[in-house]
């Protein structure tokens, strides 16, 4: 198997577009909303419509391929052997529902678990953040900088607040001494974003207790291209078929944040 990943690129990117132009399309209809795992995980016909027109184009181009989605596809996969496609067909359904705004496609593709192509089209903004491995990564046309090392004064952190109204632990390690000794804190509600982000410089960081494979795999890509730091919190490489603790920063940041991050209990999910 020997795939020519530019194009493989401009085959998503076509198919993404024709997903997101339907999500805006859809944004003033009625839309049926349900719950998943707790009453604020939420899912819409729209995240389960995108999942199926992405992975049928897919099938169609790529019969040899795995699929795995958010919502349907690739339950029964256990090994990253062979060409795998990770789809958060929409991250920040929250926003996508409440705010029709800051919400992503997230289209990932990875070879023996190497990440390939990345993917993350912020609909509403109309921002493509791309990347092919080896090629670096792109904010529409222009290309993005490498990064450089910055301190954890100098940094604004990307964090959900949940999690620091959930933290229970009161030391000097605490979230919100982390917190307090950065420069700021700014919260998107789309994860994939939230990396984008990183990538191209918006945030110096993104932290979350609890993301899947499809949240990250395409964000690794650019985030990777850009010179950045990707690891659990006991700075493992991350998972691509089980969910986990992740960091994404700017190389210095990294390393202040994991001795925060590092040994963290004390949490409810
Ligand atoms: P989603 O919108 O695709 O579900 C919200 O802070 C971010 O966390 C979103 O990117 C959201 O992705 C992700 N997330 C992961 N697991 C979640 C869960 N169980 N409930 C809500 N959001 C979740
Ligand atoms: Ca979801
Ligand atoms: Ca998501
Ligand atoms: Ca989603």
């Amino acid at each position: 198997m020997n795939e020519n990943w530019n194009n493989v690129k401009n085959e998503a990117v076509k198919w993404v577009e024709e997903a997101g132009k339907i999500l805006k399309e859809s944004l003033y209809e009625q839309l049926d909303i349900q719950t998943k795992s707790n009453p604020n995980d939420l899912v819409t016909e729209m995240d389960y419509k995108v999942e199926r027109i992405l992975k049928e184009r897919i099938e169609h181009s790529h019969p040899d391929h795995k699929i795995i989605g958010e919502e349907e596809a690739g339950r029964h996969i256990q090994s990253t052997d062979g060409v795998m496609w990770l789809i958060d067909p929409i991250d920040g359904t929250t926003n996508f529902v409440h705010q029709k705004f800051n919400f992503a496609i997230s289209v990932a593709v990875v070879e023996n678990g190497v990440g390939k192509i990345g993917i993350i089209y912020n609909v509403i903004q109309d921002e493509w953040f791309t990347a092919v491995a080896g090629q670096g990564a792109f904010l529409n046309e222009r290309k993005l900088e490498q990064t450089k090392p910055v301190t954890l004064q100098e940094a604004v952190l990307g964090l959900n607040g949940r999690w620091l109204a959930r933290e229970k632990r009161a030391d000097e390690q605490s979230l919100h001494h982390m917190v307090r000794r950065s420069r700021s804190v700014r919260s998107y509600g789309a994860a994939a974003i939230e990396l984008a982000y990183v990538a191209c410089g918006r945030l110096d960081c993104y932290i979350s207790f609890r993301l899947s494979p499809w949240d990250y795999a395409a964000g690794l890509v650019l985030l990777k291209e850009t010179g950045h730091q990707v690891s659990t919190f006991q700075n493992d490489e991350v998972p691509l078929l089980e969910p986990c603790r992740i960091a994404a920063s700017r190389p210095g940041l990294h390393e202040e944040l994991l001795d925060y991050l590092y040994d963290h209990k004390g949490f409810e999910y």
